[in-house]
């Protein structure tokens, strides 16, 4: 498609189109004076290209746009390729014409050459700037892959992509981090998961799924957890938690080979290449209480029906040895109020945690499609059917068996990228702290 602005990418002048002209756009990445030589680096999406004025040969009006031209300027370039064994990649462009669309101010916020270290607070303060390293453009990159594989999958085994209300009328995973919004004078909440509208779905297209926004009010500060993140979720009609983890499985791996394949050059901005996971098929199950007997026996301090924390699943990551495992059949008590029990013990759910070395990226269950169990849950979690009703009375009207799970985007993203925060990994991230940008 020929566009107004450029002819070209940074990454597409190479040595052979010497002496072409060629129209470029992108923003004034460094600026070298040398003297008799300046040398002016040009950066769009693709990388980067040098520019070279030569005193006596380039014209002395170009000369003064290039002297009055500040880091981060966007320019537009009309200039002949020339091959040169001297400039990076081999190849650097004369200009003929320099046009300054918009003048940076100085100095920058932070550096994007990523010459000059900045905190991560720093950098999220600025983040349109930050977001212009090259080692962002890398990760998102990779996200744009990862939701691209993901959808590819998801399609492929016969899951449609639906999208739901986040803007709700009860609770689904637990009260206490819910959000609460003024909705024309009543109460409602923003969802903390699409969980009750996708099983909902799940009996009227049998296979859903959904990538969208989940709100959490966390007070805790975590590199782990935010405020708003983005939910990867599915919902299968007729399919039990083995055969959800089964889809999930296929799902990661799918993604693993896709970014291998198409994100090479971004795993090594990224010096990840040699770290990127790898899978081992099938993926380990362990149970819940194989994980606490296990790591009793390695004289971690931890008891039955005890939640898995951080430290005890950094623990069980290296006592396994396994980069993905799952662990299954929580007890009930630990569990969402629509998690299956386990027809021989009802102590027990037929749900799982999908984790990374000792980071939980995904979770997900059978759910119960009866509505007296239901309720019954309902009323043990302390809850009041009553406003669940809404939800509960689609159950009367064949509510097929049905199964799914949640995988957090971000949580994937540190996995993929070698990122440590999930701050990183998220364009405009939310917390307790942050609400701009
Ligand atoms: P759960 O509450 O375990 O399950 O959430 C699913 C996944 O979402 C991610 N996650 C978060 N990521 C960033 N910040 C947060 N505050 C945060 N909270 C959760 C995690 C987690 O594994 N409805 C169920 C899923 C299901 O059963 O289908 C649910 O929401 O990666």
């Amino acid at each position: 498609m020929k566009i107004t602005y450029k002819t070209h990418f940074a990454r597409d002048i190479k040595a052979e189109l010497n002496g072409y002209v060629v129209i470029l756009a992108g923003w004034v990445h460094i600026k070298r004076d040398l003297g008799g030589k300046k040398f002016l680096i040009l950066r769009d999406k693709t990388g980067t290209v040098q520019l070279i004025l030569t005193k006596g040969k380039t014209p002395q009006h170009i000369i003064e746009i290039f002297n009055k031209l500040t880091r981060e300027s966007v320019i537009k370039v009309k200039g002949v390729v020339k091959a040169s064994a001297k400039a990076p990649r081999g190849v650097e462009i004369e200009p003929l014409e320099i046009e300054v669309l918009s003048l940076a101010k100085t100095p920058l916020p932070v550096d994007v050459t990523g010459k000059v270290h900045a905190d991560i607070d720093t950098r999220l303060n600025n983040r349109v700037l930050d977001l212009r390293r090259k080692e962002n453009q890398a990760i998102f990159r990779i996200q744009d892959t990862t939701l691209k594989a993901i959808r590819e999958k998801l399609r492929e085994l016969g899951f449609i992509e639906v999208l739901t209300p986040k803007i709700i009328a009860s609770a689904t995973e637990g009260g206490a981090q819910l959000f609460p919004v003024l909705y024309f004078g009543r109460e409602a909440f923003l969802a903390q998961s699409p969980q009750l509208y996708k099983e909902l779905l799940a009996s009227a297209f049998e296979r859903v799924f959904e990538i969208g926004p989940a709100f959490r009010a966390e007070e805790s500060d975590t590199p782990y957890h935010l405020s708003e993140f983005i939910s990867v979720d599915i919902e299968a009609a007729f399919m039990n938690y083995l055969d959800v983890m089964n889809v999930l499985e296929e799902v990661i791996y799918h993604v693993l080979m896709k970014i291998r394949k198409e994100n090479m050059e971004d795993l090594k901005i990224l010096k990840y290449e040699e770290h990127f996971p790898k899978m081992r098929r099938p993926i380990k199950k362990i149970t819940y209480n194989e994980a606490i007997n296990i790591l009793q026996e390695h004289k971690y301090p931890i008891e039955k029906g005890e939640d898995l924390s951080t430290p005890a699943l950094r623990k069980l990551g290296e006592i396994l040895d396994e980069e993905f495992y799952f662990v299954i059949d929580w007890p009930t008590s630990t569990r969402p109020f629509y998690t299956m029990p386990k027809r021989d013990n009802e102590e027990r759910t037929e749900s799982f945690d999908f984790v990374y070395k000792w980071l939980e990226i995904a979770s997900g269950s059978t759910r119960i499609h009866e509505r007296s169990l239901l309720e019954k849950q309902l009323i043990r979690q302390g809850l009041d059917p009553k406003n669940f009703e809404y939800f509960l009375k689609w159950f009367n009207w064949g509510m097929p068996p049905h199964a799914g799970w949640g995988l957090g985007l971000s949580r994937l993203m540190l996995i993929l990228t070698g990122a440590k925060n999930v701050r990183e990994v998220v364009l405009f991230p939310r917390d307790k702290k942050r609400l701009i940008p």
